[in-house]
This record gives C-alpha cells, structure tokens and sequence, in this order.
C-alpha cells in the first residue's frame, strides 16, 4: 500500500501542515525524515515508540529517516504538554542519557544502503552557536506574539514559564532549519504533542531559506486506551525499553494484556503486520475472543522488535510456565524475570527443613498450617507437590544454586533466595 495511504488506514495521522502538498511531493521523490527524542532518561519508554515505529514506515518506503538526538534541547527542557517548569538536568546525566538513548534507536533503524538511517545530535550545531548569533540570525525571525500563540506556551502563562522554556521551541525550529539545509529534510513528524515546535520550525525555513523553500509538518495522535486510562503506564510504573528497567517478560505481558477494545488499534500502530494479517487477527477478536490470538501477535511483534527472537521466545516459555504452574525447568535468569513482583525470602545457605521454611518465610502462618498445607498437596516446590512433612531442603532444589520457588495453593508464590 502507498506510504500515506497506509498511515491513513492504521490511524497514525493526526495533522498536516500541507495535505496534498506532502501527497504530491512523496510521489515525485524520496526524501529526508526526522523525529527528535530528548534525552530526559536513560532509556525510552513505549510512549516514545510510535513516531519512531513511523519514521521506519517511511523508511520501508524508500525515504530516508533522520533521527535527532536533542543533546542540546534536552538541557533545556521542553515546555510542551508540561504544566510545571522542569528541573534542569546536570550536564553530565544529559551526555550519559545520549549515548543510551542512541543506542536503543540503533536498534530500531538501518543505517546501511541507499536510504539509511542517519543520526545527529543536535548539540552539534546548536552549541556553536553564540549567543548574538542566535539573537540577530534566529531570534529576529520569531515574532513574541507568535510565539505567545502557541498552545504550549500559552497554557503556562498562568502558572508561569520561564524564558529559557520559552525559548526551546526556536531550538527545535533551529534544527528543522538546520536539517533542511544540511541534509534537505523535508519533513519532521512527532506526538500531537510536537505541533507547535514543528510549526516554529516551518516558520523559520520560510523566513530563512530562498524563496521557494518548503518543508512539511506531520503528527501522530496520543495513543488512548477504551477505558480511559493512561497509555504505556502498569502498576510498577513506565514500560521501558531498556531490558534492565522493564525485562523482556514484563514488556510482552504488557502487551499481551491489552483489552480487545483496544488490540486492533495498537496492532495498526506498532506492528508492522499488513492490513490482511491485522485484518484476520480482528476477526479473531470478533469470533473467537477467548483465544486472544491478537493480543499474542501484538505481544510477539513488539518482543521481538525490541528485544529480538530469543527474548521474546523466554518471555514465552516464562509465561507458560507461570500459567500452568510447571517452573521447574526455568533457569535462574528467567525465574529472576517472571517472580520479580513476588514475596522473597532470603534463606541462609543451609538445608532447612520444609515446615520452617515455610514458617520463617511467612508463607504458612504457624507450624500447624505448615503441616496441614503440605499434606494437603498445597505445597510445591519448583513445580513439583511435596507431601512429605519431614522433607528437608538441599542443593537440589536450588535452582542454578539460587532459588527455591514454593507455591501454597494456586497462585501464592513465595521466592527464596540463597
Ligand atoms: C529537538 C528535540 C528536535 C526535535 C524534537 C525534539 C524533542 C521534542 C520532545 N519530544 C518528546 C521527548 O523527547 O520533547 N521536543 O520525550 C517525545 N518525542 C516523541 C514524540 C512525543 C514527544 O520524543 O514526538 O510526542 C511522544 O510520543 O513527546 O529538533
């Protein structure tokens, strides 16, 4: 399907400076796309995924994405959908942020062939800049009232903003400015959030370039959940795209438990499934819910895009292990990702005899219950029910030497850690 076409359909557009401009100028030639991403964290999370997922589409379409690390713009701070003055950060986490943040987007793009990737940094330019410079060549270009327009800006009037928030915008419009004339970027898409930095920018090749100029702007709507709440939040917080912060396991449960509401929509967005796949899976949400073959394909595609085959193929054998309860053939790695949010137990390294175990662990509330629930068949360790009251804990049931996981009843697991 045509590029624009194919955006359409999956729902990734939200505004366009220059509808049929853009039509026309994608079908005439290839050209240079950029997205920006501030190094605000050490790592991005899945609210960040979406336009980047998008400048790969162009990308697969033969155009040439630039992706812009704003090592300048994020030691000033963003105002845009902010309601608070951020806290500046120290220059030396913002270079520590960088070069992790671009090692992520290393992941996500080709930067080999005729169309690959590029990535810049925009303190490359911007830092060599000089303060009269950016006043008499930039400044002047960008009326106040212009700027006092923009919703981002003027949603802070109230609560107060400072100049050096005020300011980034002209930043972000510098490095449009700067992109077009060093690498002939056309075109900068983001976050509906983005509009008006985006728009500063176009201002600024009008007001810079030759006659003639011209460059286009392209956003892409918030993603929403049906039931209203936040997009990319779980009970423990942001869903990173760091496997240190949020493990391969817990980024395919998140999507894994998308509602159905939902699933078709996230499919069109982040996949890269053609509309007939996307369109078998939505009748499979129709028929046959119960089998949420969407929601494993959503799962699968994101893993495997993120963090690679052999991740997404443990997040699997993980997650069929927690379900059906067998865990005995876990390694201790993959134990560590799926019993991260459990109770644990540190257990000195001796061999302790069940019952005190469970009694010291407090996953039985006395000794009593501790030899009612193990002859019960309540108790398992490692997947394995021990009925046996005098049964004494060794070496071999520490997994790789340093777990034992015992489950009471169906679902309460307990990890002891050696
Ligand atoms: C210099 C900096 C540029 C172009 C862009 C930028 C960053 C931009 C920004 N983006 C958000 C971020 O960094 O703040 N000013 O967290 C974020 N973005 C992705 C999407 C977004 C946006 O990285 O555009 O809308 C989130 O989906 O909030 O020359």
């Amino acid at each position: 399907m045509e590029l624009l076409k194919d955006l359409e359909w999956r729902g990734i557009i939200y505004q366009q400076t220059d509808e049929e401009g853009l039509k026309e100028l994608l079908e005439k030639e290839s050209i240079s796309v950029y997205c920006g991403v501030d190094p605000t964290a050490d790592s991005m999370h899945i609210g960040h995924l979406l336009p980047f997922l998008t400048l790969r589409r162009f990308q697969m379409h033969g155009h040439r994405p630039i992706v812009l690390v704003g090592g300048a713009t994020g030691l000033i701070g963003d105002p845009s959908g902010k309601k608070e003055e951020r806290q500046l950060q120290t220059v030396e986490t913002v270079q520590h942020n960088v070069s992790c943040i671009k090692k992520q987007l290393e992941t996500i793009f080709n930067f080999e062939g005729e169309n690959g990737a590029i990535m810049v940094n925009n303190y490359d330019w911007t830092s060599k800049i000089d303060i009269v410079t950016f006043l008499r060549d930039y400044g002047k270009h960008i009326g106040i009232n212009y700027m006092l327009a923009k919703d981002t800006i003027a949603s802070r009037l109230e609560t107060g903003i400072s100049f050096t928030e005020f300011t980034y915008t002209i930043l972000q419009a510098m490095d449009f400015n700067y992109l077009y004339e060093h690498h002939n970027c056309k075109l900068q898409i983001g976050g509906s959030d983005q509009w008006g930095n985006i728009t500063t920018g176009l201002e600024l090749i009008r007001k810079m370039q030759p006659e003639g100029a011209k460059a286009y702007g392209l956003t892409i709507p918030l993603v929403t959940k049906a039931d209203g709440t936040k997009f990319g939040k779980t009970e423990s917080g942001a869903v990173w795209l760091d496997p240190e912060k949020t493990s391969p396991y817990e980024f395919y449960q998140f999507w894994i438990n998308t509602a159905d509401a939902d699933v078709v929509k996230y499919l069109k967005f982040f996949t890269f499934l053609s509309k007939e796949e996307i369109e078998a899976l939505e009748q499979s949400v129709e028929t046959e819910p119960h089998l949420r073959k969407a929601q494993k394909a959503l799962a699968e595609e994101m893993t495997r895009l993120i963090h690679g085959e052999e991740a997404l193929q443990q997040a699997i054998k993980i997650s069929a292990a927690l379900f059906s309860g067998d865990v005995k053939n876990l390694t201790a790695s993959e134990i560590m990702q799926g019993f991260k949010d459990v109770p644990s137990y540190e257990q000195k390294d001796e061999n302790v005899s069940l019952v005190d175990l469970l009694v010291n662990a407090k996953i039985s509330p006395s000794k009593r219950q501790a030899r009612e629930d193990i002859t019960n068949g309540a108790i398992s360790i490692n997947g394995e029910k021990v009925t046996d009251v005098g049964y004494v804990l060794s070496d071999a049931d520490k997994i790789e030497g340093k777990f034992t996981l015992i489950r009471r009843g169906k679902k309460k697991y307990t990890l002891i850690k050696y």
